[in-house]
Parts: C-alpha cells; structure tokens; sequence
C-alpha cells in the first residue's frame, strides 16, 4: 500500500521501518529535520507525504501536534482525498479525537484511532498491540499495516473509542508501577532483600506485566526511555481531563499525578517513568539496590 507516516519519535521510527519491511511504499515526514527511514521517501510536509497516500499515518506526542499535523501550516487538510483512511497511533484526547474525524469525514475520508501498546522494543519487533477505534471496513483495510507493525488489533468500537481504551490502559500501568515503586521503596527502607522479593512477587498473585517488564531495569538502575516519563505524565492527564468530562472521581491517579509532577520539576521528564522510583527514594533517603551488589 502507499503509506504517509508522519512522525519518527521512539515509536513512529520503528513503525515506519517496519512498513517498509513489509514491501509498502512509505513516504516518511517529521517536524524536527535529520531523521529518516531507510528505503522510504523523505517528504517536505506532511501534505507532501500524503499526496497519492492511501493511508496516512500518525504517531506523534499529543493532541495539539494531531492537530498541527492534520489541520496546521503544510498540513494535510488540503490533499485529503475521497477513500484515503487516517489512521492515528498517538495517544490523544478522545474527545478531540472524535472533532477531527467529523471534520475529514466531510471530505470523505475515514478516521481510524489506533493507539498501541508495548513500548519501544514491541515498536522495534512488530509486534505491537492496538486498540483501535473506527468503521469495520476501514479496519479491515488496514490489515496488511497492523499486521506490518504488531500482533494483534483489538476493535473497541467507534472512533475515539480506541483512545477511550489507551487512557484506561495507561492509568493501569501507572497506578501499577506507582505500588511496585512504592513496594520496593519500603522493602529498601525494611532491609528486605529485592532480589529474594521479586521471585515471591513473580510467584504470586502479584505478579504483573508491567514488573516483568521494568525490574530488570530497575536492576540495572537503566532509567533511560523507553516511554519518556512526560509521556506518561501526558496521559495520565488525559485520563483526568476524561475522568473531569464524564463525572468520574479518580482519588489515585490523583496522587501518582502529583508524582508524576514533581519528577518532571526535579528534571526527569526525558528518563523512562520508571525513574519515578527515584524520587520516591530520595524522599526515603534508600536506594533500591540487590543485597549482593
Ligand atoms: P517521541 O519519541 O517523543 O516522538 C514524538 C514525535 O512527535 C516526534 O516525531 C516529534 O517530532 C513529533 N511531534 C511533537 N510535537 C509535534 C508537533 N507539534 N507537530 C508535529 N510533530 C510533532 O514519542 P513516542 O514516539 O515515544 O510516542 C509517540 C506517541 O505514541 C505519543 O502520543 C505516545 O504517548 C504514544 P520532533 O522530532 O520532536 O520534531
């Protein structure tokens, strides 16, 4: 398929490389210059990219830039043509999400929300997983590209219903991490050895993805980004700003919001939000470290 795919952050890059690898004709934009992909075509402006596109696809930081992309200076706007489907990766406000379909949809063109879960080395393996939101047909379009870029799509419903799903994943994962932090934190201060609680945790019902994932790193004291904690940060506000919309209390995403917050103030808005862990043992004057280190 002629693809236009529009942003080459951590994620988008691999996503990008991917479709190439699969033997679709790419055309590749970013707003900052000096990042490509091989053996796809660099392109001025997203309008650039997009002209003959079949699918345009975005991943890019949040609400506003789907906007700028879409409807800003050298946008997409003015080459949207009949049949093309937009396909969003980003994880956006659900609302403003719904907004910009209506609005390409009155030139024909379908909107497909399908932000992804797996962080940078599912991006990097293809093996991604979507939720997406949008019209049967156009979902099954795009096959061959979910296909190219991860493992599984699930169809949550109607556009906007795919970021609905990424907002309520992501709150998972963030008051998840915040009690394994908060967990080793306190294991740390009692002199509990994390090497002899992370098999107990594993081995009971405890056990979660989201330690399988970031122990090791922690292990490592490796807090380099693989979801930069001002992404996290993004979203957990998305999911308030949802919460506010629909009359929702949420008391705990709260408190890790604040955080969030204070660790992005102590200059840690580019390490992973794994790295949260820091300041939660700065406050408790440990570190979290193997007793046999
Ligand atoms: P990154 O690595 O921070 O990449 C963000 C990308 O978005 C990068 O290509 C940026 O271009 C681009 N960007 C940021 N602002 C704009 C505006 N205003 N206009 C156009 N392009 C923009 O993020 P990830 O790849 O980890 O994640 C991307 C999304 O997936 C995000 O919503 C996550 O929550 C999930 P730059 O190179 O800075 O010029």
């Amino acid at each position: 398929m002629r693809v236009a795919f529009f942003g080459l952050g951590i994620m988008g890059r691999s996503m990008a490389a991917n479709l190439v690898k699969a033997g679709h004709e790419v055309a590749v934009w970013n707003r900052t210059g000096g990042k490509d992909v091989e053996g796809a075509r660099s392109a001025a402006s997203p309008a650039d990219a997009a002209a003959g596109a079949e699918v345009v696809w975005m991943c890019v930081s949040d609400t506003k830039a789907v906007e700028a992309v879409l409807f800003g200076v050298g946008g997409l706007e003015p080459v949207l043509a009949a049949g093309m489907i937009i396909a969003d990766s980003s994880t956006i406000s659900p609302s403003a999400t719904r907004r910009f379909a209506e609005r390409v949809k009155a030139r024909g063109v379908d909107y497909v929300d399908a932000p992804m879960t797996g962080s940078k080395i599912a991006a990097e393996a293809g093996s991604l997983i979507f939720m997406a939101g949008g019209d049967d047909a156009a979902l099954a379009r795009l096959q061959p590209l979910f296909q190219a870029m991860g493992k599984q799509v699930f169809h949550m419903g109607e556009t906007g219903k795919g970021q609905a799903t990424k907002l309520v994943m992501n709150l998972q994962i963030a008051l998840i991490y915040e009690g394994f932090a908060e967990a080793l934190t306190l294991a740390a201060k009692l002199g509990v050895d994390v090497e002899k609680l992370l098999p107990l945790v594993q081995a009971s019902m405890v056990r979660s993805g989201v330690v399988d994932y970031k122990a090791p790193f922690i292990l490592k004291r490796d807090f380099s980004p693989n979801f930069p904690l001002r992404l996290m940060l993004k979203d957990i506000r998305l999911a308030l700003e949802a919460a506010k919309e629909s009359r929702v209390r949420l008391p705990g995403l709260e408190a890790v919001e604040e955080v969030y917050d204070v660790a992005a103030e102590e200059g840690q808005a580019d390490l992973d939000y794994a790295s949260t862990l820091t300041l939660l043992e700065k406050w408790a004057g440990v570190e979290v470290k193997a007793a046999s280190k």
